[in-house]
């Protein structure tokens, strides 16, 4: 049963303005976490601590004055905006989200609101206004994460349990809100905006607020686009409303995994994003990564091209160093997907859930609105054959390679080698058949 609520979702289905469809078709992003955390890199007093570097504070107990002083180190001298720009363009990401400020509460931007900010480090400038602008110049649109939770503020607090808590709560509020608000007037190029560290009951006793902020948002940036992890309804549910409706633009919940390719369909009915790390979970830079698997350029590609395959777009994660340098494996990771996204990137940038049953050779695209199917394959079987199971009465344009083995069955043959990296196949059909149109 549907019940009245005053913060829950503002709309149903996608949206579908400019903006959005600009935020859909880009598909693939470049997520940075940048902040003090990048100078230990993990490393406290000798010990290396395993847990994610940008938790360091917590996992080493370490006082917030001491974590605070990290910011009078805070100098990346190797630090160059144009070439993180080029090489994520050279990566093929279409936009860029950038821990404007982690849970450690530094922020990279000289913000009016705490003395806490990179205009009281040794390196003085305004990160964020180089970084927008020079990833802009390369056509890359710019997305602001953006932590609530903040171990810094004297005002944050877990759980509203007295009055006190509840004065000190609302100054909390009014001084996010008001970063929001700097944020969204100061770089007004800015897309859309990644919450995070909204899950404590602090906020959900606060669900008003969440939608407060989106409304500003959208109100001082017109088209502006946030996540369902902002928002919290009127009983403090989260991402999704007690009418079981998506709050916010897009769900972002699937951090670190991706749904699955057969049971997890469902995805298809909204706008999602997955984030993903190198390493198991390091976000921040850690100077050790050998504590952990560090997934190869085909294992990032093949969940690019698998998060496409079911409508989402995918946010893979960069930990620069304090020094303003990106480590050697990351740049290649760059650039090994960028060679393929370079040749390959018609069948991610604007293509979505194609709606044909999967098969175990790879992944299904397809262009928006077009008569193609993208194939898209990582697992080549000893046979050479893929098997297709087209949609009730699809007609293939296509006839080069192509088998018909029974109705709606048919068998592609390749070339049986040595495949090193994912192959595409376009086939053409008659009509736009099996256009996904279920689930949208
Ligand atoms: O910025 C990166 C991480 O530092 C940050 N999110 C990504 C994008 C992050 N913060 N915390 N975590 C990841 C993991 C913490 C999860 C928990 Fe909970 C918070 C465990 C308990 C509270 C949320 C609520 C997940 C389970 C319950």
């Amino acid at each position: 049963a549907q019940q009245k609520l005053q913060y829950g979702a503002q709309y149903t289905g996608k949206r579908t303005d400019a903006a959005m469809n600009k935020w859909r078709s880009n598909r693939f992003g470049q997520f940075i976490h940048w902040g003090l955390y990048a100078i230990p890199g993990g490393v406290w007093n000798g010990k290396t601590y395993n847990y994610a570097a940008e938790f360091l504070k917590s996992s080493a107990k370490i006082p917030t004055s001491t974590w605070d002083s990290l910011m009078y180190q805070f100098n990346p001298v190797k630090f160059n905006a144009k070439e993180w720009a080029k090489m994520a363009k050279k990566m093929g990401a279409k936009y860029m989200t950038i821990t404007t400020k982690h849970h450690e509460g530094f922020c990279l931007w000289p913000t009016k609101f705490t003395e806490f900010n990179i205009s009281h480090t040794p390196y003085k400038k305004d990160i964020l206004k180089e970084l927008v602008e020079a990833y802009n110049a390369e056509g890359i649109d710019v997305n602001f994460y953006y932590s609530v939770l903040d171990w810094h503020h004297p005002d944050w607090r877990y759980d509203i349990k007295s009055a006190e808590d509840s004065i000190a709560f609302r100054r909390f509020l009014k001084f996010a809100a008001d970063q929001l608000r700097e944020l969204a007037t100061n770089y007004p190029t800015v897309k859309a905006f990644w919450f995070d560290g909204t899950w404590d009951n602090s906020i959900k006793k606060n669900g008003w607020w969440t939608l407060e902020v989106e409304k500003m948002l959208k109100e001082v940036r017109p088209g502006a686009i946030v996540n369902s992890r902002l928002r919290a309804d009127d009983f403090g549910k989260r991402h999704i409303d007690s009418n079981g409706e998506l709050m916010g633009d897009y769900e972002s919940g699937y951090e670190r995994r991706l749904p699955n390719p057969y049971k997890d369909l469902q995805v298809t009915k909204w706008d999602w994003e997955a984030c993903m790390t190198v390493p198991e979970n390091q976000w921040g830079y850690h100077k050790d990564w050998s504590l952990s698997h560090v997934k190869s350029p085909l294992e990032l590609l093949e969940m690019v091209v698998h998060t496409t395959s079911m409508g989402g777009n995918f946010l893979l994660n960069f930990g620069p160093a304090g020094d303003g340098s990106i480590r050697k494996e990351e740049q290649n990771i760059a650039a090994e997907i960028g060679a393929w996204m370079q040749a390959n990137g018609h069948v991610i940038y604007n293509c979505d859930y194609a709606g044909w049953e999967k098969q175990d050779w790879g992944y299904y695209t397809k262009q928006k609105g077009s008569n193609t199917l993208n194939l898209v394959v990582f697992n080549v079987p000893v046979s050479g054959l893929l098997k297709i199971k087209a949609p009730a009465g699809t007609r293939f344009k296509t006839k080069q390679g192509l088998e018909e083995i029974a109705k709606d069955q048919y068998l592609f043959h390749m070339p049986i080698q040595l495949y090193k990296v994912p192959q595409v196949i376009i086939l053409e059909t008659e009509s736009n058949s099996g256009s996904g149109d279920k689930y949208q």
